[in-house]
């Protein structure tokens, strides 16, 4: 295939390139699917994260499978799916069946996967910061080079006081962790500029002597390279990162918020300009990585794939009441007998 227009793909392959765009189509497919879903009464609540899928697909590349610990938020799909997570997983997840990881007893879309070394999810903003300190405590503690962890949160999670104790204890302990903030630029209806007086969020770092670094999180390519570095720096014993990846969230917080009640239309539209989704696969394209047709059919069996997942998972059986307190309470121990 020639190669039409040059760009910096650091180091990778056509195949990884192809891979970023279908976990950024996938990710866009199934959050669909979830609202779909939701507006049909079949499930009580769906998520969105469009506008953040370049940068949890560029992550999610840099993350290395069996040996790096995902310590995620629940806006984080696109990272729980590049790093193995499958649509039919998903799915279990948001019909809360009893097949899922957390036997469909965990908030739909807070997905978690002992085999994928993906921690369960907070609802609580900023409660996964602390354990996923503590692990990167333990890989310390045992003299486990060569893996870190990778944690997110959003720009809102940055004001909560586990945020600040997190990164400091982990700044005064040196551990193999990088904190990776999705500013979205909303907090639910909280703008960025009620939230803090100051634009980028990296800076805070400073105030922590850690490495800041700000990305174009429209950008997976750039978002992969910052979060490879920053990873790779915590897996040779160079301490702690803090990433601000720089994007928007085009849609309501959940399926249960109005944003018109908060931000005009106006705005999304504009900010919708630069939706990194088709941005990445004008990229792809015009580098010769991939062709229109491609790009097509590429989008067909995602399509087919969530349908599938999809039937697959509503056929399954709910967990049953009889099983409430399994994996609470120690042996058969039950809080009302
Ligand atoms: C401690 C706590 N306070 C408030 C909430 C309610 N809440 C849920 S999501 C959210 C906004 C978080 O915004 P941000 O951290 O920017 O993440 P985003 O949802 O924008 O990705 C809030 C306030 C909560 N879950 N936990
Ligand atoms: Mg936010």
């Amino acid at each position: 295939m020639t190669r039409r227009t040059d760009f910096d793909r650091h180091g990778l392959s056509d195949e990884q390139l192809r891979s970023i765009l279908r976990n950024m189509l996938m990710q866009r497919g199934l959050e669909n699917r979830g609202f779909q879903l939701n507006r049909q009464g079949k499930i009580p609540f769906a998520s969105a994260s469009e506008g953040h899928e370049a940068v949890q697909a560029g992550a999610a590349m840099a993350f290395e499978r069996g040996k790096d610990i995902l310590v995620p938020y629940y806006r984080d799909l696109g990272l729980a799916l590049g790093i193995g997570l499958t649509p039919y997983e998903v799915l279990l997840s948001l019909f809360a069946r009893a097949a899922d990881h957390s036997g469909g007893r965990q908030f739909l879309h807070h997905y978690a996967s002992r085999r994928l070394g993906v921690q369960t999810i907070s609802s609580v903003i900023a409660a996964q910061l602390p354990h996923a300190v503590g692990a990167a405590y333990a890989l310390k503690l045992r003299g486990e080079s060569g893996r870190a962890v990778l944690t997110t949160f959003g720009d809102g999670a940055t004001s909560e006081g586990e945020w600040h104790e997190s990164i400091n204890f982990a700044a005064v302990h040196q551990l193999p962790i990088v904190f990776l903030c999705e500013n979205n630029e909303w907090a639910i209806s909280t703008p960025q500029r009620m939230q803090m007086a100051i634009k980028d969020i990296y800076r805070k770092a400073e105030g922590y002597g850690i490495p800041g670094a700000g990305v174009d999180g429209f950008d997976p390519i750039a978002c992969y390279a910052a979060a490879r570095d920053a990873l790779n720096r915590a897996r040779d014993g160079g301490g702690p990162t803090l990433l601000e990846a720089k994007c928007y969230r085009f849609l309501a917080h959940s399926t249960d918020d109005d944003d018109s009640a908060y931000r005009s239309r106006e705005e999304v539209a504009e900010r919708r300009k630069d939706d990194p989704v088709p941005k990445f696969e004008r990229v792809l394209v015009g580098a010769g990585v991939m062709t229109p047709s491609a790009v097509e059919e590429m989008r067909t069996s995602i399509l087919a794939e969530i349908n599938d997942a999809t039937d697959r998972a509503e056929t399954m059986p709910y967990p049953r009441s009889d099983d409430l307190y399994a994996q609470v309470y120690g042996a058969s121990y039950n809080p009302w007998q």
